[in-house]
């Protein structure tokens, strides 16, 4: 197992030691031994398991060491299973609740004797857990929406884990011999915001060899199918993976139809069916005549010479259409008329405007976070720390803010680095709309992203005044986080979102496209709309670290899933441009 796996599982056990009740000791331990493991690096771990010495590490007792060693030797920990199954497994699952965490359980669990979610719903709505010490009326109800949440949501999980998990699998994959071609297909291809299950598609002409790599990857917690051409797993992180394994001729097929969407899938194979073609993930074929698609594409078979998802569309009339536009939202009808336009990249990204540092509530500082920009090629860095009213994010007040722009004025002076450090800040918008700097504050700084951080549960004409009003204000560049939503945790707040997309355009004020894979916000929904009225985007990943800085990648697939193309996102412009348009606006 790797390090990233065993730091998981003692965390785990962290966790599951706190919902028995051990001692904080004992539980601290293992958190503190996940992160020694973290920090260490891959070889060098394996080369302390080989030598003996992994003890001498600080922060690993004999207890941890002889775990660690366990868990990377065979890749499973007899005493973390064993703790697991001493746990009734509601209680496990209540973890996943927001704002539920193992002290509060165990207090349900003894006093209320809740052992499930469906219990502690109940006990929510007779009002029982308002009456526990350290709950309350406000926890009680908080608690009741996590759990309508999670309904809502279903079993559901962020592109971004999926990405994360599904990456080395595809790697894998396309390393045994017996594979031909390899592809991920489903949502994770169309980049959704959120995806159901990785789905994986193989061409090869021996496919049990590869299914039995499938079910025997490290990840892998449970199988659900395992076939000649199909294979179901459930993954430790609790995602599901489907693998289809196909011939080759089938594959670009087979592609097609499993990356979806199914509302794209219809509209293609109604289009088949108007030039007297039946489409399926089996080939594409005479509709007339006898037997069925799979007989037919089966006797075609090695004839087709469609080997390429360009060849398939182009043998319907259409250009090829990206996987992220594939939602049967009019991407067909482009695709007739002519090429769909150039959609933006990762590679044309120059750099973005809303990140942290530790001066709020950013984990790295300001010379760490711009050495990462410079890593990552960036023209420029924008930093914008906290204000003071978000004081839970140690907001800056006045002096503090113009402190960190001096020092950044210097920073750039210096020429310590090739990225050029912008100064502003993420402002408040106070609940009346006002911001949470005066204008001769607000003059000193480079940008201004306004941001909504309180009082979420306005009314929605409030909050759209609200809003509207810091549009309106002449030192504000951008809106940070338009809805404020968190994915799979909670909705946005009420907004009329058209109204204020139409009031940024008006007042030249740039809507952030923040690329953290929570918020995705503005939904891709809204932009192809937008964007051919004539709003501007900017692809910020609100990194509150240095590695959130590549949150960009999200924000990219966000943004072409909303038509967008360079043209229209301010941060794919060169700095002398962005310090042009800058300019621009701040002589309005
Ligand atoms: P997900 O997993 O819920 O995030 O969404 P998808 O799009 O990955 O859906 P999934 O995994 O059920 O199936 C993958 C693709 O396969 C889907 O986008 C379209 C195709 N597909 C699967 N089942 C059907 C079906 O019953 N009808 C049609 N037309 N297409 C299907
Ligand atoms: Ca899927
Ligand atoms: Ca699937
Ligand atoms: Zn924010």
């Amino acid at each position: 197992m790797n390090k990233a796996g065993i730091a998981a599982v003692l965390t785990d056990i962290a966790t599951l030691l706190e919902l028995k009740g051990e001692n904080p000791f004992k539980v601290r331990a293992y958190v503190t031994g996940a992160r020694v493991i973290e920090a260490m690096g891959e070889e060098e771990i394996a080369a302390r398991i080989a030598a003996g010495t992994l003890g001498e590490v600080k922060g690993l007792g004999e207890a941890l060491v002889q775990k660690i060693t366990e868990l990377h030797e065979t890749g499973k920990l007899e005493f973390h299973a064993k703790l697991k199954a001493s746990l009734p497994p509601g209680l496990v699952e209540l973890l996943e609740i927001p704002g539920v965490g193992p002290k509060k359980i165990r207090a349900l669990h003894d006093q209320l004797g809740v052992d499930s979610i469906a219990k502690l719903a109940t006990a929510c709505r007779e009002g029982k857990v308002a009456e526990l010490a350290g709950f309350g009326e406000k926890t009680q109800t908080k608690i009741l929406e996590g759990i309508a949440n999670r309904e809502a949501y279903g079993r559901r999980h962020l592109w971004w884990h999926a990405w994360t998990a599904a990456e080395p699998i595809l790697a894998g994959l396309r390393g045994l011999p017996q594979v031909e071609q390899a592809e991920h297909a489903g949502s994770l291809r169309r980049r959704m915001e959120t995806v159901g299950d990785l789905d994986f598609l193989v061409a090869t002409r021996d496919p049990q060899p590869v299914a039995d790599w499938f079910v025997r990857w490290p990840g892998v917690k449970e199988i659900t199918a395992h076939g000649e051409t199909k294979a179901s797993v459930r993954l430790e992180s609790g995602l599901q993976a489907d693998l289809r394994l196909v011939p080759p001729e089938q594959f670009v097929f087979a592609l097609h139809h499993f990356t979806g969407s199914k509302d794209h899938n219809v509209q293609m194979r109604h289009r088949a069916l108007g030039r007297g073609l039946s489409m399926s993930e089996w080939g594409l074929v005479p509709a007339e005549g006898e037997g069925t698609a799979k007989e037919k594409a089966e006797q075609a078979g090695r004839q087709t010479d469609i080997r390429t998802e360009e060849q398939l569309f182009e043998a319907l009339g259409l250009r090829f259409i990206p996987p992220e536009l594939r939602e049967g939202l009019g991407e067909i009808e482009a695709a007739e008329t002519g090429p769909l336009p150039r959609l933006v990249e990762e590679g044309d990204i120059r750099g973005a405007f809303h990140n942290h540092t530790t001066e709020s509530d950013g984990h790295n500082t300001l010379e760490e976070m711009t050495r990462a920009a410079e890593a990552l090629g960036w023209q420029y860095l924008g930093i914008a720390d906290h204000s003071k009213s978000s004081v839970q994010a140690r907001g800056l007040d006045e002096a503090r803010l113009l402190a960190q722009v001096e020092k950044i004025r210097a920073l750039n002076a210096a020429g310590k680095f090739k990225t050029h450090v912008f100064a502003g800040t993420e402002c408040d918008i106070l609940p009346d709309g006002r911001l949470d700097f005066a204008d001769d504050v607000l003059a000193q700084l480079d940008y201004v992203v306004a941001s909504v951080h309180s009082a979420f549960r306005q009314p929605r004409e409030e909050m759209t005044q609200r809003i509207l009003r810091a549009i309106e204000h002449p030192h504000v560049t951008m809106l940070g986080h338009l809805t404020g939503r968190l994915l799979l945790e909670r909705p946005g707040y009420e907004v009329d979102v058209e109204r204020v997309i139409d009031a940024a355009i008006a007042h030249g004020v740039i809507i952030e496209l923040n690329a953290s894979p929570w918020r995705l916000d503005l939904d891709w929904r809204h932009w192809r709309r937008a964007a051919e009225r004539g709003l501007l985007c900017a692809i910020n990943p609100d990194a509150h670290a240095t590695d959130q800085l590549g949150y960009v990648r999200t924000g990219v697939a966000a943004a072409r899933k909303g038509w967008l193309t360079r043209e229209h996102i301010l941060t794919t412009r060169p700095l002398a441009d962005v310090q042009a348009w800058l300019a621009a606006r701040r002589r309005r």
